[in-house]
């Protein structure tokens, strides 16, 4: 079973706890000049510094701060790019406020600086298939959250396909997570994200959002991030990034009535007070079994 706390690095000394016990809130904090949410408002180090401890006041326990846009049809980006986008963000954070600081990378040598410089967590949607990083990821002891994704983000969305894709997802995950283990990375470290929007058709991600409670079964803490995707937008009249708060926070009372224990979202404050009523509702059946 899932253990209560998992340790997310150290902040003056102290280990950073994070409750797993309920559904915690990740800001999305992107640092990329193209982010599709929020325009890259938070390319230099004050505005993300800003806009984290909003979000921070606004209920967020961790902050997830992104220098590669993983977006359908999204260009790579170099190392050093990627570097001089997060690496500052991460310590300017990690100086300033108390949040556990999530790093959305899959960079080998961005993984290693950022936890030199404070992150707490490695969230990686290429779960450590990269070059090099899973040897980086289990030199940090950090938590890692693998996220399954089809393809490569500039082709992804032409034609996802697969057998069963709750099926085929578990089976990737089972995998990554031996991965690990060879490498020395324990299940205690690792949390499991089915990658909504990552290679997936809008029935896929439908499908995964239905039998989410599935992956239970392998036994670790569920990431989710579905704030503001396509999948969203498909079935609200094909309506812009913009206009999907609505139904984003709809997809996020059921993950969370699923058991996820993070959800990434771009509308914290919004997604806060509706898990809190998803808290209050799971909460309640605990009490009428006394
Ligand atoms: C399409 C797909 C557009 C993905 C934008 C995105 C996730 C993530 C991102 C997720 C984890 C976005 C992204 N999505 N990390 N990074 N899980 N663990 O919505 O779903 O910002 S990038």
């Amino acid at each position: 079973m899932t253990e209560k706390l998992l340790a997310c690095g150290f902040r003056n000394g102290q280990v950073q706890q994070l409750d797993l016990t309920r559904c915690n809130i990740m800001g999305i904090l992107n640092v990329t000049p193209d982010s599709f949410s929020d325009g890259g408002l938070h390319h230099n180090t004050d505005a993300a510094l800003f806009h984290a401890e909003k979000m921070i006041l606004q209920g967020a326990t961790l902050i997830d701060v992104g220098g590669e846009s993983t977006r359908p049809g999204a260009a790579p980006v170099s190392l050093q790019e990627e570097m001089d986008r997060v690496v500052p963000v991460v310590e300017a954070i990690h100086k300033n406020l108390d949040t556990i600081i999530s790093v959305d990378t899959s960079t080998a040598e961005v993984i290693t600086q950022a936890a030199a410089v404070g992150a707490g967590l490695i969230n990686d949607v290429r779960a450590l298939q990269r070059e090099g990083a899973l040897l980086a990821a289990a030199a940090t002891e950090l938590p890692i959250c693998l996220m399954h994704m089809q393809g490569q983000p500039d082709t992804m969305q032409q034609a996802p396909s697969y057998e069963s894709v709750v099926q085929d997802i578990h089976h990737f995950l089972a995998e990554r997570i031996e991965a690990c283990a060879r490498v020395g990375i324990g299940r205690h470290r690792l949390l499991l994200d089915p990658g909504f929007g990552f290679g997936k058709a809008l029935a896929h991600n439908y499908q995964l959002l239905n039998q989410l409670e599935s992956f239970h079964s392998l036994g670790l803490p569920l990431l989710v991030g579905i704030s503001r995707k396509t999948m969203i937008g498909q079935v609200l009249d094909n309506c812009p990034a913009d206009q999907r708060l609505v139904g984003s926070l709809a997809a996020a009372v059921i993950a969370a009535m699923k058991g996820c224990a993070i959800l990434r979202v771009h509308d914290v404050a919004e997604t806060t007070d509706a898990v809190k009523i998803v808290q209050a509702t799971l909460a309640a059946a605990e009490v009428s079994r006394l």
